[in-house]
């Protein structure tokens, strides 16, 4: 896979004391030792940045730095290096082992003053947890409670850099126009049913479209009912197919087995959501068991009428797939259960989200990873239940893991 240039990616700097344990974080996110750590005070030296993916978020560089109040000559040199390195990072975790003093302090107003946002990390929680009175002296700032050690507070820390990442670089990639040439030709089917508003097209087709023309392709929209007859007229098949989710079967019947297939709400999967994480969690369909409660979300409060997809389709579709006498519990708008109820579900299946923005589907990405819960979207579970689900993914570039599963 082709992996994401750093200046894309969103840079997380961790700053703060010599043996504040901000390399013991850093590892601990990484999932691998990256950087060096010790009891000697001053054992990172140099600046170092970690590339990596940070589920659900997606590409990052952890930059890991040499402690903020060095001293003597080399100290002072490491500290400007540590100083420079700052000015690359787009959110600052402020490493506090149960110290907050000048240091920070000077840290966070120049943060502050730049407008990067900051969060203070209490780090060694089971060592030296700060006093309540610590915590409420810099209460406007965001804190969370970590310790690399026991492994605790990792996920509190990673929804906290989701809810302070600057919101552009939560932009997340585009929604169509990089996964074709310009100049392709792409397919759009849109059926035009009873849930179809008049005198307009949805959301998430009206923006592929968009970003379709933005990227210099060719746009041809039809019904599902003449998706054949277009195909007869042209030259050549088109490099890609996008179609409502609801007419997968039916399009995947029409169009040759070559021809790129997916849908409209699993480009908004990757788009609003995180790809990787939801492919992994359309896998635990398999795994739901007689009585298996499924939670659908829906972010928008649309009035559901007739065969409407959260409430009577997908339940429909999964239960036959599944075989299994599974309870669905729907939510609308910006309802969400917290992490204790949601460890209650054995799937989450959140729709395409095209109302909202990112951040919020990471939001709930992250929480659902915090409750162990798996986490699909509307696309990628119907592909799923209807067996086309391989089909569906192979657009994307995701690497052979993250296509089987594996995050
Ligand atoms: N008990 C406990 N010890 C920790 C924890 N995190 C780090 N340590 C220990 O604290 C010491 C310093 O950790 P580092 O991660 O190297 O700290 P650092 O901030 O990178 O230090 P410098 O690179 O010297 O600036 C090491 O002995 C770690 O094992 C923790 O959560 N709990
Ligand atoms: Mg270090």
């Amino acid at each position: 896979m082709i992996s994401t240039p750093r200046g894309l990616r969103l840079h997380l700097g961790f700053f703060g004391r010599r043996n504040a344990g901000k390399s013991s974080l850093v590892n601990a996110l990484a999932g691998s030792q990256v950087a060096i750590v010790s009891d000697t005070p001053g054992t990172t030296t140099d600046p170092v940045d970690k590339a990596m993916e940070l589920l659900p978020l997606g590409p990052v560089v952890l930059v890991d730095t040499a402690g903020l109040d060095d001293d003597g000559e080399l100290g002072s040199q490491r500290v400007a290096a540590s100083r420079q390195a700052l000015q690359r990072c787009d959110l600052v975790l402020v490493v506090c082992a149960g110290v907050y003093g000048a240091a920070e302090q000077d840290l966070v107003a120049d943060c502050q003053q730049r407008g990067v946002p900051v969060v203070v990390v209490w780090s060694q929680l089971d060592r030296c947890p700060p006093t309540p009175a610590q915590r409420q002296a810099i209460a406007p700032i965001p804190q969370v409670l970590t310790s690399a050690l026991a492994g605790s507070g990792l996920d509190d820390l990673r929804a906290m850099i989701i809810a302070q990442a600057p919101e552009q670089a939560l932009a997340g990639t585009p929604l169509v126009g990089d996964l074709v040439p310009p100049g392709a030709l792409v397919v759009l089917v849109v059926p035009i049913d009873l849930e179809a508003p008049k005198g307009r097209l949805i959301m998430p087709q009206v923006q592929t479209i968009r970003d379709l023309l933005d990227h210099d392709c060719l746009c041809l929209v039809v019904k599902e009912r003449e998706l054949a007859s277009a195909l007869d007229r042209l030259q050549q098949a088109p490099d890609l197919v996008v179609t409502d989710s609801q007419a997968f079967l039916r399009v995947a019947g029409d169009i040759a087995p070559e021809t790129p297939l997916t849908s409209f709400s699993i480009l908004f999967a990757r788009a609003k959501g995180d790809l990787a994480t939801m492919v992994a969690g359309t896998r635990a369909i398999d795994r739901l068991r007689p009585g298996a409660r499924v939670l659908i979300a829906e972010s928008c409060s649309h009035h559901a009428i007739g065969d409407d997809i959260g409430r009577v389709k997908i339940p429909r579709w999964l239960s036959q797939y599944t075989g299994q006498a599974i309870t669905f519990d729907h939510c609308q708008g910006r309802d969400f259960p917290d992490v204790q109820q949601l460890a209650t579900y054995d799937l989450v299946v959140q729709c395409g989200s095209c109302t909202t923005n990112r951040r919020s589907v990471l939001s709930r990405i992250q929480a659902c990873r915090t409750a162990g819960v798996p986490i699909t979207n509307y696309g990628l579970c119907i592909s799923y239940s209807l067996g086309i689900f391989d089909r569906a993914i192979a657009p994307f570039a995701l690497s052979p893991e993250h296509r089987q599963g594996f995050v």
